[in-house]
């Protein structure tokens, strides 16, 4: 699918497969330019500027994270730390070796590394950690809040996917209320995800995408399956392009079980919450005698375990019903020790559905 010439193309990357076979994208020198400009744009918007200290916690691989923030981080004059996702312990070590000032990652690594660190011991509040540049995948204002809290940061959330070129495509600025469309380069249409038809301005739906000025992987109305809406209000911060609200969720994100529709993030909301569930869970959804069983596995904090039964009875129930007056359906909640639940550097992996090999 390049529209130049193998020998014009300096860069390769691939898409992280959210939906099967990863996406193949190539970049001209001047697409590589492009992408430095608009990753520099939303940093700046975020926040950092030249003199900042920024750890990039994300992959340096065909994943288009690390490569793209990293340019457009030096472009700022700001110092890179290249440290790539991994080895959360040696993050944080640099973090205080370092001086970091910036942390680059997805929010739930984010999440881990605040984990991890208050078991070192480390009290966030006297790093001089300030931001948090978030992307790859949904960060939910409870998610938001959580990180802001732990790693004593401001978070902002950073949007945009391979087939566009990487981070870039949108980000928050300093007010953090949406995300600031690079208009210039992307032509953005909203639509209805069943039908196709252009939704009326304001109203959600599925992002549909035009690059305007992408050289070596153009992309014409480019369907992301991912779902929000834009709008045209002028924000605070004086920027007057356009904003997109934070994707929630994307179309085929959605679950059905027993017929209802589930998005991983209506959970979420839920477990953020309740008070000693830690942000750590995995939804598995299973087939037995022809019906599909929902369960969900939560960690919980240490003080949430007690030796009496009925309280543990007590919790998980209350947990259930909250689940069923959200979600509409009767899960199974399971409790499982801190640590337990597997941890991922790059995008966290919320939902094992069983029901395929069933
Ligand atoms: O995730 C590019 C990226 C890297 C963006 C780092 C921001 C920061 P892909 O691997 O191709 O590209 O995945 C793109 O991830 O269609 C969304 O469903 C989801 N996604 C990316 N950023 C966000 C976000 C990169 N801030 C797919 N909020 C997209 C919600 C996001 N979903």
């Amino acid at each position: 699918m390049f529209a130049l010439p193998l020998d014009e193309v300096v860069r390769v990357h691939s898409s992280s497969g959210t939906t099967g076979k990863p996406i193949v994208v190539g970049y001209s020198r001047g697409d590589l330019n492009t992408w430095t400009e608009l990753t520099a744009r939303v940093a700046s918007a975020a926040g950092v500027h030249s003199g900042d200290r920024v750890q990039v916690a994300f992959l340096y691989s065909m994943f288009t994270g690390g490569w793209g923030m990293h340019y457009g981080i030096e472009r700022i004059g700001a110092t890179v730390f290249p440290a790539g996702s991994g080895n959360t312990e040696r993050h944080i070590m640099m973090m205080q070796d370092f001086g970091t000032t910036v942390l680059v990652s997805t929010p739930s690594y984010a999440l881990y590394m605040a984990e991890v660190g208050e078991r070192m011991g480390v009290d966030f509040q006297k790093l001089p950690l300030r931001l948090g540049l978030f992307g790859g995948e949904p960060m939910s204002d409870l998610a938001k809040s959580e990180i802001e809290a732990r790693l004593a940061i401001k978070a902002t959330d950073n949007y945009g996917l391979t087939e566009l070129m990487g981070p870039g495509v949108a980000g928050e600025c300093e007010c953090g209320c949406g995300l600031h469309v690079a208009e210039d380069h992307f032509l953005l249409e909203i639509v209805d995800p069943e039908t196709g038809e252009p939704r009326a301005p304001g109203e959600e739906g599925e992002l549909v995408v035009t690059t305007l000025a992408k050289e070596a992987f153009p992309v014409l109305r480019y369907r992301t399956h991912d779902l929000t809406r834009l709008t045209t209000e002028r924000c605070e911060c004086g920027r007057t392009l356009a904003r997109m609200e934070k994707v929630r969720c994307r179309t085929d994100d959605m679950l059905i079980i027993r017929g209802v529709n589930v998005f991983p993030s209506q959970i979420e909301d839920v477990l953020f919450e309740i008070e000693g569930i830690a942000p750590h869970y995995l939804i598995v959804i299973d087939r037995k005698h022809n019906l599909d069983d929902l369960e969900v596995r939560i960690e919980v904090e240490e003080q949430v375990f007690s030796d009496i039964m009925a309280d543990m009875v007590e919790f998980t129930s209350d947990v259930a019903n909250k689940l069923q007056s959200v979600v509409g359906l009767k899960a199974k909640v399971t409790l499982v020790e801190p640590g337990t639940i597997e941890r991922t550097a790059g995008k966290a992996k919320r939902v094992l559905d069983q029901r395929e090999q069933t």
